[in-house]
């Protein structure tokens, strides 16, 4: 006979309570959020290589501060991320190695060159600006850590948002070249930026699952939506250009239209073959590489340590 009591996983799911690392829980939520959460690790922790070009070319002292502050967030974003999916039962290395060997993902928009200054606003603005519509959802995620995580790290990116937008209206309000080079970032970095939220809905094929499991509380295309609406208006403030001719606002909708997103190159790039995959790939390895000293020097301060109390 079937078992009509729903599992206290179901349950709390159902009731909206927070799904803690102790309890039980089917191993695919277990398996979509190490899946999930370790990809975005490997994206923040990725997402540092453009912006660290730009350090030693930031314009102005106090640029070159912020933009340091900037980047060590995203690197802080990375660890906090590889614990929280530490609490499923996997640990660092594995998913360390697993991204090293190719095995894991990390996000499209990383595979994108930073080739001027404006790059550093586009970032912040539209980059930082999609991680937050999506991050501000998976605050209110089932899994608590991270959610908790997520609420943490929106608070952050706010301030990398406001810093991004910053820069595009410093350029927005200088010489004509200036305006040029924001526009050139602006056209480079919008599409990009709305692949972003992944697949459309009718080629996302884990949706399903994780918008069963309120790991995603709303869809790849209602959050790629919200991005466009809450942006536009924004670009329009500063004069920049959305590069897409067929913008249109639908007063029925409230949302507005836009031209079809070039599907086949976002699958391009996440199959390795953006403009930057190998070399930040090479990065990375070369990082990890270069790191083994201190991960070795570390690890023999602790047993030291654990042998002297
Ligand atoms: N890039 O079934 P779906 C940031 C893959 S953090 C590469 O729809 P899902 C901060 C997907 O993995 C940015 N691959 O997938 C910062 C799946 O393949 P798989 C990172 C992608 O999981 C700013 C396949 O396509 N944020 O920017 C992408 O339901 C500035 C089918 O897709 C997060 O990771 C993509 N864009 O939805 C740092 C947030 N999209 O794994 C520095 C957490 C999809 O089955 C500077 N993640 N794929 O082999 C998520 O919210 C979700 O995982 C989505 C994708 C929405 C990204």
């Amino acid at each position: 006979m079937e078992n009509l009591v729903a599992s206290p996983f179901d349950q709390k799911i159902a009731e909206g309570i927070k799904i803690e690392p102790k309890d039980g829980m089917p191993d695919g939520y277990r398996n979509q959020l190490v899946r999930m959460m370790s990809q975005h690790a490997h994206s923040e922790v990725v997402g540092m290589l453009p912006e660290g070009a730009w350090v030693t070319r930031a314009p102005s002292l106090k640029r070159k501060a912020i933009l340091i502050a900037k980047i060590q967030d995203e690197g802080g974003h990375g660890l906090y991320l590889y614990s929280a999916a530490e609490t499923l039962g996997v640990t660092r290395e594995e998913l360390i190695d697993q991204f090293l060997e190719g095995k894991a993902k990390y996000s499209s928009i990383f595979n994108y060159p930073a080739v001027s200054w404006a790059d550093m606003g586009a970032i912040g603005w539209l980059v930082d600006g999609a991680a937050i519509v999506n991050q501000t959802m998976l605050a209110k995620c089932s899994y608590g850590p991270y959610s908790r995580a997520m609420i943490r790290i929106c608070k952050e990116e706010g301030f990398h948002n406001k810093q991004g937008y910053d820069i595009m209206i410093a350029l927005m309000r200088g010489t004509k070249e200036q305006q040029e080079m924001a526009q050139d970032a602006m056209n480079r970095w919008w599409w990009p930026s709305l692949m972003m939220f992944g697949p459309p809905d009718k080629d996302s094929i884990n949706s399903g699952d994780l918008m069963k499991w309120k790991v995603k509380l709303q869809s790849n295309d209602e959050l790629r939506q919200r991005f466009i609406d809450r942006t536009i208006p924004q670009a329009e403030a500063i004069g920049l250009r959305i590069p897409d001719d067929n913008l249109k606002w639908n007063e029925t909708t409230q949302h507005f239209e836009h031209s079809e997103i070039n599907w086949s190159e976002f699958f391009d790039v996440v199959k390795g073959n953006g403009p930057c995959n190998r070399d930040r790939m090479k990065a990375r390895r070369a990082a990890h590489q270069n790191g083994e000293w201190v991960r070795a020097a570390a690890l023999a301060y602790a047993d030291k340590n654990s042998k002297r109390n």
